[in-house]
């Protein structure tokens, strides 16, 4: 064991590593690893022989299906039991995702996990967000760069949080910190999560982090052009062939809390968005049913046209008028409300309804 002291010592030169990341003389790496072989340790200390169920949030999207495979892959690469599951169908983009990193679609969650099973939650945190029944988990790792909401769990827990374009971004740094290598098909799924999760860094998401790991990887993931392949990738999540109105008012659904009134904000990325705009009035109805169906005070349905990068969002009823239109500023015609290039429902939509229901209420 080291002294307090020495661990200090120890501390202290991590901090100024990581200030001088670029030229670390040879022995200063041996204490570099020493402190990264001392962390992964720890993380798998907090783990028996259970299988670790890891998985992303409900309606998923790229990343939190990828994220959810490469976690898992991560916590086994330590010796660590873990596996990967989804909570609804795949998209067309995550389908093409997996397919072209030759790896299988993760199993569905079976809803009759046993109370007390050991979870990981990536790219989401809140409970509206995650699994039913959740509340009777052991909830072990949070990995996740978005708000924070309602968790609380009776024991400590891995969390690994940072405001950066992608959840993958941070699953990455957990293979450096731990010099495990990255595979190339692992090198393609971390890839094409960045590139999806921040519209190949067009979002206000994006952080240098993103742009470099996706730098670092596209090498290992021997992807020639990533303008080519995001394209492909924007191909597959416009193609909603066979698609009901239904459906691709799910696709990007998700739930928040405002007040703790419950509301429904779908977000759609496509580079067609006429073909959207053409079924307006049947988008609308749905929006109806799905508001009364799941209970809900208000729903929020956004068509972003990637190409253009433009946010047209489809409102109902007296409440959805009045918040949209204060909380953005915005004339809304015909039941559109256009909010040019808010993009991001993490960093332009939700912070606006936030503000907008604290002043409310
Ligand atoms: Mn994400």
């Amino acid at each position: 064991m080291l002294s307090f002291k020495w661990q200090s010592i120890l501390l202290l030169i991590h901090v100024l590593l990581n200030l001088t990341l670029s030229t670390r003389p040879p022995h200063v790496n041996l204490l570099a690893n020493l402190i990264t072989k001392r962390k992964s340790s720890m993380i798998k200390q907090m783990n028996d022989t259970n299988e670790v169920v890891v998985f992303g949030h409900r309606n998923p999207d790229t990343d939190s299906v990828v994220s959810a495979l490469v976690f898992a892959d991560f916590l086994r690469r330590i010796k660590v039991n873990a596996k990967a599951y989804r909570l609804n169908d795949l998209d067309n983009e995550t389908k093409f995702v997996l397919k072209t990193a030759g790896i299988e679609q993760p199993d569905m969650l079976p809803d009759n996990l046993p109370n007390g099973t050991k979870v990981a939650l990536i790219d989401h945190n809140e409970s509206q967000q995650s699994m039913e029944n959740l509340k009777n988990m052991r909830v072990t790792y949070v990995i996740d760069h978005h708000k924070l909401g309602d968790l609380t769990t009776p024991e400590p827990v891995f969390l690994l949080f940072e405001p950066v374009g992608c959840a993958a971004t941070l699953i990455t740094k957990l293979y450096i910190d731990n010099q495990l290598d990255i595979t190339q098909q692992i090198a393609i799924l971390i890839v094409s999560a960045i590139i999806s999760d921040t519209l190949h860094f067009r979002l206000p998401t994006t952080t240098d982090k993103d742009r470099s790991i996706v730098n670092y990887l596209l090498p290992i993931a021997k992807i020639d052009n990533a303008a080519v392949y995001a394209n492909q990738m924007f191909e597959a999540i416009s193609d909603l062939s066979g698609f009901s109105l239904r459906q691709i008012l799910r696709v990007g659904f998700k739930i928040f809390l405002f007040n703790d009134q419950q509301w429904g904000v779908s977000f759609l990325y496509t580079i067609y968005p006429n073909r959207i705009l053409e079924s307006k009035e049947g988008l609308l109805q749905e929006m109806v049913d799905e508001k009364k169906k799941s209970n809900l005070t208000g729903i929020l349905f956004s068509v972003v046209d990637i190409v253009k990068e433009q946010n047209y969002m489809f409102i109902i009823g007296e409440l959805e008028h009045t918040v949209v239109r204060e909380a953005f500023k915005v004339n809304i015609e015909r039941q559109v409300a256009h909010l040019g290039r808010r993009m991001s429902r993490k960093k332009d939509i939700i912070p606006c309804l936030e503000a907008y229901f604290k002043t409310n209420h």
